[in-house]
């Protein structure tokens, strides 16, 4: 028999919970043959990311895996072996009072945010007793560096594009309302160099139709100057990939999108979620360290000032030429970055290892 796994995804906003929740099951049920039953209570934006999920179905199979709306009222059903909470979900009461009264109870992982910091490493994999049932729940983070869980990384990758020379320079642009936008377009139209930026749907495609006063809509391009901008509509998951590989600049967010774009191997600026607390920065501080420590001190230095003005700190208009002369080093950069961090193993993959030895 299979292993089988629940695994629980609450769509608190945006993409991401749902993007990182479906790319794990997927896998999981693809590469390793679990049986994979996804909880998500909006199966609303599964449907942009892997079109042929209906929202409208309480069960449905795609690509292998159950996804179930998970329902306020929580049907009486047998937990898998293995019990995914993603990013501290909260499982239904009803639900962990039954895992409790399995013969053997599952193994119940809280599947954590992706985080660069130093101590992620020490919690990784650390159980916390139920403090009334006799059940543990392991924190399961992923992460850069060995000791923790690693990142999401399928087998069918899509492999990057050999780059070619001379051509303009081509950038996706995917990120939140970001106050340093404006500018950074104007740079773009300004500059003596050719840029097509690649427009995602939703957020940074209304920025810039604002930006431009005028119409954007999906499907459209237009000119300003040296930069030439497309809408894109929004894309299944694989396809986004592809554009990532395909592109010689891309501009990301959250956590999914940005785990991609370093798969992608070629240079990226990440928006970090911005939290009303800060506790953003030390994350965006920690991962420009570690992604930065090879690099040599000036162009550290350049990559580091661009992505924080880009999050907020500093002027990205005035840090744009030296970073875009950085470009090429970056590319080269991002191939052995990647090699780095694929060598802890994948997220999917060690969380399966982990399993096994308490199954
Ligand atoms: O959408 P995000 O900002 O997601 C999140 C959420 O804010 C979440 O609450 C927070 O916890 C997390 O970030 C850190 O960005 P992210 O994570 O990059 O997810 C976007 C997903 O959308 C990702 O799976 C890629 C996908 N995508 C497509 O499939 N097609 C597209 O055209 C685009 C633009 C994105």
């Amino acid at each position: 028999m299979g292993t089988s796994c629940d695994l629980f995804c609450r769509v608190v906003d945006n993409l991401g919970d749902a993007g990182v929740c479906w790319r794990l099951a997927r896998q999981l049920a693809s590469e390793h043959g679990w049986a994979m039953r996804l909880w998500i209570d909006d199966p609303a934006p599964l449907v942009g990311l892997r079109p042929g999920v209906d929202a409208a179905l309480p069960v449905q199979v795609v690509e292998g895996v159950e996804i179930r709306r998970w329902p306020k009222e929580f049907p009486k059903v047998a937990p898998g072996d293995v019990v995914i909470e993603a990013f501290g979900c909260e499982l239904p009461a009803a639900f962990v009072a039954v895992m409790a009264m399995q013969e053997k109870a599952p193994v119940w992982i809280n599947l954590e945010y992706l985080s660069a910091e130093d101590w992620v490493a020490g919690c990784h994999c650390k159980p916390s007793p139920h403090p009334k049932l006799s059940l543990t729940k392991y924190f399961f983070f992923p992460g850069f560096v060995p000791g923790t869980g690693g990142l999401i990384r399928e087998r069918d990758l899509p492999s990057p594009q050999p780059l070619v020379a001379g051509r303009e320079l081509v950038v996706s642009l995917f990120c939140y309302d970001n106050p340093a936008l404006p500018a950074l377009l104007k740079a773009w139209a300004e500059s003596d160099t050719l840029v097509s930026c690649r427009v995602a749907d939703g957020l940074p495609r209304q920025q810039v139709e604002r930006w431009l006063g005028r119409a954007f809509p999906v499907g459209a391009s237009l000119c300003r100057g040296s930069l030439k901008l497309d809408a894109l509509p929004f894309v299944p998951q694989p396809e986004y990939d592809r554009l990532l590989a395909d592109s010689d600049l891309n501009f990301v967010r959250g956590e999914d999108s940005f785990v991609r774009a370093q798969w992608a191997e070629r240079p990226f600026v990440w928006q970090a979620y911005p939290q009303a607390d800060g506790a953003h920065w030390p994350k965006l501080e920690s991962f420009l360290g570690r992604y930065g420590r090879a690099l040599p001190k000036a162009r550290r230095t350049t990559m580091t000032d661009f992505c924080l003005a880009w999050n907020g700190r500093g002027d990205v208009a005035a840090a744009w030429d030296a970073f875009r002369q950085t470009l090429p080093a970056l590319t080269e950069h991002g191939h052995a970055w990647a090699a780095e961090i694929a060598c802890h193993g994948n997220l999917a993959e060690n969380l399966v290892r982990f399993c096994r030895e308490r199954l």
